[in-house]
């Protein structure tokens, strides 16, 4: 019997899984009936940008929190598809560190070479899944805002594809009531041009903070102020960027941090991170996790222990991020078409709790990714994904760990080169830091070798 799997998101993750799955057929497997359910109008995830915030043009969530001028805050290299290079999507090499829409132009150029649009429902929010224990099936109520229409649809498998960095996990600061500027948190930023002249407090010490204090400063901001929780980041900071240990509270348009300083603000952006949220599911369903290399509960990182026809793709801290999902959405594949048997569910648990300790033995921040390299590596071992070199991909991780400790706003110029067509990247027309038209456009605009092009930052 042909199995019925239903994908939540189309973002790189489910896509990755329609993918495995055209692979598998295009070699002589049969094509499960899959309908990818896709809240937004078109594909790509938190790639495919939205101008919207709040609540979206039918009243769902907004899903994006990507914002304009992002570029890869890490290497493709380190994020390549192993079936599908970046050569073969643009034909000639480009830089390390490409924007957005570069990135979501390469992951749409694959998917439709692979021709799985169709399987895709847009415009359609699930709204609930129930299992029914007897027939051992899955329903999935969705509503499709095209039709103006519930639906409800039977299937074997579950694939929730939906990510985790789309709803902001937002703390409370005394004094935020009567703030007299700005506050709002990361998943609604999307303008740093907004912030120009202004002196901005940065609450958080990862990725989002590093990276919208870096476009503010870039775009013209007075002064960036970032306050860090547990550790600073500790980087170079340039002329005009300081860090402050934890925010106490606020008073007016004055700051307060835990060293007893405090500091006038016009605006306040909590980069404070994201909470792994699936409102469609039933608690019994419900991945429960902070973000983290080896959430709980998954076999293989992938299948849900207490009812195996549920599968989550793309749940862990992302060290890596594209070829992970492939590796795990072709995992899925080869276990949901009966190519690989789970064992037995105590020695599921077994396998996840030695995943788990070895995470939590982890120290250094090469240990991390070299874990998940070798997650990586475990799972296609068990699959046909094309094998790549990790080792190679964890040696990329380690130099763009040096390069930022370096020059955190000048790394995104340095190149590396890909492990899957040995393509060495070519620098950008432009420094980044001078890049301010982010578009596809400008970033493949071929030069006249005058170097930047544009002019420099000004204070
Ligand atoms: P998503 O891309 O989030 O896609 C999930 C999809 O599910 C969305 O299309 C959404 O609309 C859909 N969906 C959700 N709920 C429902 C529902 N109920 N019904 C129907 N559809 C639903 N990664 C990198 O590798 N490099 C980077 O430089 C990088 N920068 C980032 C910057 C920001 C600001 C953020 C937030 C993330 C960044 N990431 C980066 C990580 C990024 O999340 C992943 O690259 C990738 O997008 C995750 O893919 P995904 O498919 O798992 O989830
Ligand atoms: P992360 O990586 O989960 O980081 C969240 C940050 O927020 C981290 O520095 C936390 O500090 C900090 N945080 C959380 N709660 C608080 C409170 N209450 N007070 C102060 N600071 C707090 O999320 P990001 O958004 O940076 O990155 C997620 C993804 O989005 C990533 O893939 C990027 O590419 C884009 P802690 O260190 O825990 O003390």
């Amino acid at each position: 019997m042909t199995i019925r799997v239903a994908i939540i998101g189309a973002g790189p993750s489910g896509l990755a899984q329609l993918r495995a799955f055209q692979s598998a057929h295009a070699q002589g497997a049969e094509m499960p009936e899959v309908v990818c359910f896709e809240k937004q109008a078109d594909w790509g995830g938190m790639w495919n940008y939205t101008w919207r915030t709040g609540l979206d043009e039918h009243g769902e969530p907004v899903h994006g929190s990507m914002y304009r001028y992002l570029w890869s805050n890490g290497p493709k290299e380190c994020l390549e598809f192993a079936d599908y290079s970046f050569d073969e999507h643009f034909g000639r090499p480009i830089s390390s560190y490409p924007p957005r829409e570069v990135l979501w132009d390469y992951i749409q150029g694959r998917v439709k070479k692979a021709g799985v649009r169709d399987y895709i429902r847009f415009n359609t929010a699930v709204k609930a899944v129930r299992f029914d224990q007897a027939s051992r099936t899955f329903t999935v109520s969705a509503y499709d805002y095209s039709i103006g229409q519930g639906i409800e649809q039977v299937f074997d498998f579950v694939v929730v594809a939906s990510g985790h960095f789309s709803t902001p996990h937002v703390p409370q600061f005394d004094g935020f009531e009567r703030f007299s500027g700005r506050i709002l948190h990361a998943h609604d930023f999307r303008e740093a041009v907004e912030f120009k002249g202004k002196d901005v407090l940065i609450v958080g010490s990862s990725y989002s903070a590093e990276d919208i204090g870096s476009q503010c400063f870039k775009y013209g901001a007075r002064s960036i102020t970032s306050a860090y929780r547990t550790q600073p980041m500790g980087y170079k900071w340039p002329k005009g960027w300081e860090e402050r240990p934890q925010l106490l509270r606020v008073e007016g348009e004055l700051a307060f941090f835990a060293d007893g300083s405090s500091k006038r603000v016009d605006a306040i952006i909590l980069c404070t991170g994201y909470q792994h949220h699936f409102p469609f599911l039933p608690d019994e369903l419900t991945l429960k996790t902070s973000n983290r290399l080896w959430p709980a509960g998954l076999y293989q990182g992938v299948v849900w222990e207490h009812n195996p026809q549920l599968i989550y793709l793309g749940m862990q801290d992302l060290w890596y991020s594209f070829n992970l999902f492939d590796a795990q959405a072709w995992f899925a594949r080869d276990y949901m078409l009966g190519r690989i048997k789970l064992p037995q569910p105590a020695a599921m648990a077994a396998d996840s709790a030695q995943w788990r300790a070895e995470e939590l033995a982890l120290q250094s921040t090469a240990s991390m990714y070299e874990f998940q390299g070798r997650y990586i590596k475990h799972l296609i071992e068990q699959t046909d994904y094309p094998s790549f070199d990790i080792d190679a991909v964890n040696r990329i991780f380690l130099k763009w760990k040096s390069d930022k400790k370096q020059d955190i706003m000048g790394y995104r110029d340095k190149s590396y080169r890909s492990v899957i067509t040995g393509t060495a990247a070519v620098p950008h027309h432009t420094r980044w830091l001078n890049a301010l038209d982010d578009s596809l456009q400008e970033y493949l605009r071929e030069t006249s070798g005058k170097g930047d092009l544009k002019t420099l930052r000004q204070h």
